[in-house]
């Protein structure tokens, strides 16, 4: 499979930003005004985060149940945050590459809609289509439609761009706003699908078009007292020509209610927003589109960034032990720890485990090389009973790897510091 280079999400999202900041993008429907108050909230909510002292504005339906979604929440596989659900890593021990669907992490701004798939369309407009730009009616696919074009099954990691935000605050003392994820808001799946440059090409893409911004059909997210409309985020057509996937199975079952269904986008390499769920219209534009899913969030804000917000960079490295959070491990056993890592620049080159004697090197699973995740062991003889802290940390191809302490910002994203994972020898 190709990869777009991770700098090109972030050049694309940058010079999006700047085009609307100069009312030369159009945004289908939230006005500029409406997000710039947003601004103004959200800066409210984080310089409280800051100052841990509550505001009126709640970024984030904060302490929402997790009612939103369908599938079961065994507490032993996942744990509810808000609207999403968080995957435990301990129920990653003794699985295989992918994760299981049922405790594979749910990220939902609202709710998972409940969809007739003999009612719903994909439903593809714009000017960047052939015909008379606005008068045509849309080109549309049905399930079955998607179904006889040719298909495609990758392997791909979906991330949260906030994952690992919790360790901001619990082990840096920076906190932010968001969902307080831990490490689960990550998970590897196989996907099955038609990739979205042949219905790009049966829809009549011209040379014209540069942007292409798929929708959801869940609920309108409101936050800040703002209605930002459906979920959305453009992608270059660049990448939307690339490698691209308009899932219908997932884990070669048809895709569940909570993870798109019927159709989502699976965007390989950058960060989660991207792959839409639920996905219905698809905007195909001759001029640049944003959403306030490039401009308001996920984007860097804050102390060493721009006053608009830098751009997301890849996903940052991180790494995770299959291991209950606290785990309890005999004494004087001879342990294999396990855990995988993983980056959103490329391939996972080295990783290293320190138990509380110093940095040793993990041994990798070589079937993984190259993949969208490494999973590694290492050896372990805990010398006396108490209190330990497990740390492991990983180099990508790139030679990006993960600091002591990982540099703040507005919103919590990219985490990448080394996480002190707590086990109890007893
Ligand atoms: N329509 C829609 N698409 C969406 C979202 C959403 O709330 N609505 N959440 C996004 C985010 S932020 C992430 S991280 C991924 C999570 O995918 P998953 O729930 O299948 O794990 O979906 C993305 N696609
Ligand atoms: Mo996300």
């Amino acid at each position: 499979m190709s990869r777009t280079p991770s700098w090109e999400e972030a050049r694309h999202d940058d010079l999006r930003a700047r085009q609307w900041l100069a009312g030369r993008a159009d945004g289908g429907g939230v006005s500029r005004q409406g997000l710039l108050e947003l601004g103004a909230a959200m800066g409210a909510l984080t310089a409280a985060a800051r100052e841990r002292e509550p505001v009126a504005v709640a970024a984030d339906p904060v302490g929402v149940d997790p009612g939103g979604i369908v599938k079961p929440l065994p507490p032993e596989l996942l744990t509810p945050l808000d609207t999403n659900a968080e995957m435990r890593w301990a129920a990653m021990a003794g699985q295989g590459y992918v994760v299981p669907t049922d405790r594979f992490f749910v990220r939902n701004h609202t709710r998972t809609p409940a969809i007739d798939p003999d009612h719903w369309r994909l439903s593809l407009h714009g000017t960047g289509l052939r015909g008379r730009p606005g008068r045509d009616r849309p080109v549309e696919f049905g399930l079955a439609d998607l179904r006889r074009l040719p298909a495609e099954r990758i392997t791909a990691l979906v991330e949260c761009a906030g994952n690992g935000r919790r360790f901001f605050d619990t082990q840096q003392g920076t906190p932010a706003p968001g969902v307080a994820w831990g490490l689960g808001g990550v998970g590897v799946a196989s996907w099955t699908g038609v990739r979205l440059s042949t219905v790009l090409r049966l829809a009549g893409l011209t040379d014209a078009a540069v942007d292409v911004m798929p929708e959801g059909l869940d609920p309108a997210y409101v936050t800040g007292g703002v209605d930002l409309g459906r979920v959305r985020r453009p992608l270059p057509l660049r990448k939307a020509l690339d490698d691209v996937l308009l899932a219908y199975a997932m884990n070669d079952e048809p895709l569940p209610p909570d993870h798109g269904f019927p159709v989502r986008l699976v965007v390989p390499g950058w960060i989660g927003i991207a792959s839409i769920k639920w996905v219905g219209p698809v905007e195909v534009s001759a001029s640049p589109l944003f959403s306030p899913w490039n401009t308001r969030f996920y984007r860097m804000f804050g102390p060493g960034h721009a006053a608009d917000g830098d751009p997301l960079t890849a996903q940052s490295v991180k790494s995770a032990f299959e291991l209950p959070w606290d785990a309890r491990v005999p004494a004087s056993a001879d342990l294999l720890l396990r855990g995988r890592s993983w980056s959103g620049n490329g391939p996972i080159r080295t990783v290293e485990v320190d138990t509380g004697d110093g940095w040793c090197p993990a041994e990798l699973v070589a079937a993984d090389a190259g993949g969208p995740w490494q999973r590694w062991t290492a050896r372990w003889r805990p010398p006396a009973p108490g209190a330990y802290r497990l740390r492991a940390r990983a180099t990508d191809v790139t030679g990006a790897g993960q600091p002591d302490r990982a540099a703040p910002n507005a919103l919590g994203y990219l985490f990448d510091g080394v996480v002190r994972h707590p086990v109890t020898v007893a």
